[in-house]
């Protein structure tokens, strides 16, 4: 017998068949009835609604506007979250102030509408900043590169929620690929242990990297957290109204001491992994028009004119927000004071250390020999 890769799977689950989720809004606009998930969005009136859609214009703008940065050289990288829009709107929306984020790198979405300024997060993508945010401002940890790391911080701030009686949840997002690794795996055993209220937010894009989804799970992603015991969660997430709903649910589940929650929001990232990355090496064409019929602006945008609201009005004023702060990223970002050498060597320790300073010193000797300084001058200058 040898030893195989089955890679029947991932036709399975990256095919058009691949509809087994909750779902509140069909691609074509419509409205479908959800007698558990109606309750947790009734209260959006047609003004929430045009909201949320501007939202996702104003995400996407700033995805647009980024990756257009990065090959104008002045981002270093960028991983865009073109089409997982309505998945990043509603987590990001069903949460309240007291809810703690831990986003992956592919959250920018989820940051920028938790508080963060995009300026701020971009110059990380620069190389210009390690974290350019004090995590407590707005709830929101950096954003973690190692793949499925912050989903222990997240369990363990949620374990501490529930030692301090504190109304709130932590909530980490992370990609399919993630739950393959050990970190995942770990930080869900001690979630559902320890019943702590932390809501598990996979993005489910279909790819990690060049990795598809079927490929390296044989089963729904959803299905892996029921096997910890963890209740879990299929949704559609290209429908923005499923997503916030779902969300919701888990919150209140976990605010109200019912433990963990899963969530797989199954969404399409249809750019590349990074800036780096080419996907026509690895994937089709066809799979990505197949999921452009699905993109997550246009069925928000097809119900709210099904319902009859002005949909040329709400389109103006989204595209006039997301103008408005794609212009003010540019700006500030070419206005970004760059740090020194000397700054590589600050905030180390919050006091001063001696072997710290040793480096820096060494640091400095070494520049010497170039004629340049630990300020960022020319020596002499
Ligand atoms: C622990 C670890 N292993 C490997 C990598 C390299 N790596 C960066 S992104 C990535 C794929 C992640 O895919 P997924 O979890 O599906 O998230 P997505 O990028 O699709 O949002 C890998 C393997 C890493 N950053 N950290």
């Amino acid at each position: 017998m040898s030893l195989q890769i089955d890679r029947s799977a991932h036709m399975e689950f990256s095919s058009a068949g691949d509809d087994h989720f909750e779902q509140m809004l069909k691609p074509c606009g419509d409205r479908v009835p959800n007698a558990l998930n109606d309750p947790w969005v009734n209260d959006l009136s047609e003004e929430d609604l045009a909201d949320l859609y501007t939202d996702m214009v104003v995400i996407r703008r700033l995805d647009t506007e980024a990756t257009a940065l990065q090959r104008q050289g002045e981002l270093a990288l960028w991983p865009p979250l073109l089409g997982q829009e309505a998945s990043q709107v509603g987590a990001a929306r069903a949460m309240q102030k007291d809810d703690f984020v831990f986003p992956s790198y592919r959250e920018s979405g989820v940051m920028v509408l938790r508080g963060v300024n995009p300026t701020d997060l971009m110059r990380v993508w620069r190389g210009s900043s390690a974290t350019s945010w004090n995590p407590y401002d707005m709830n929101v940890a950096s954003p973690q590169i190692i793949i499925g790391a912050q989903t222990h911080h997240a369990v363990g701030y949620a374990m501490g929620l529930a030692m301090d009686g504190v109304d709130a949840a932590a909530v980490s997002f992370f990609g399919d690929g993630a739950t393959s690794q050990g970190d995942v795996n770990e930080a869900m055993v001690f979630a559902a242990t320890y019943h702590a209220p932390a809501v598990f937010f996979c993005q489910n894009n279909h790819w990690a990297i060049s990795e598809p989804v079927g490929l390296q799970s044989q089963t729904h992603i959803a299905e892996r957290a029921r096997g910890f015991g963890i209740p879990a969660v299929r949704v559609d997430g290209n429908d923005v109204l499923a997503v916030l709903a779902v969300t919701r649910r888990a919150l209140d589940q976990a605010r109200n001491g019912g433990g963990p929650f899963f969530i797989e929001a199954v969404t399409y990232r249809m750019g590349p992994h990074t800036t780096a990355d080419d996907p026509t090496r690895y994937r089709d064409q066809a799979e990505l028009e197949h999921w452009k019929e699905r993109d997550p602006l246009d069925r928000l945008s097809k119900y709210l004119e099904k319902s009859g609201a002005d949909m040329e009005a709400i389109q103006r004023r989204a595209q006039e927000a997301a103008d408005k702060i794609a212009a003010v990223v540019r700006k500030e970002l070419k206005e970004t004071v760059e740090p020194t050498p000397r700054n590589l060597f600050e905030n180390v320790y919050v006091n001063e250390h001696p072997r710290i300073n040793e480096q820096r010193d060494h640091y400095g000797a070494y520049l010497e020999q170039f004629g340049e300084t630990l300020d960022g001058t020319q020596a002499g200058a």
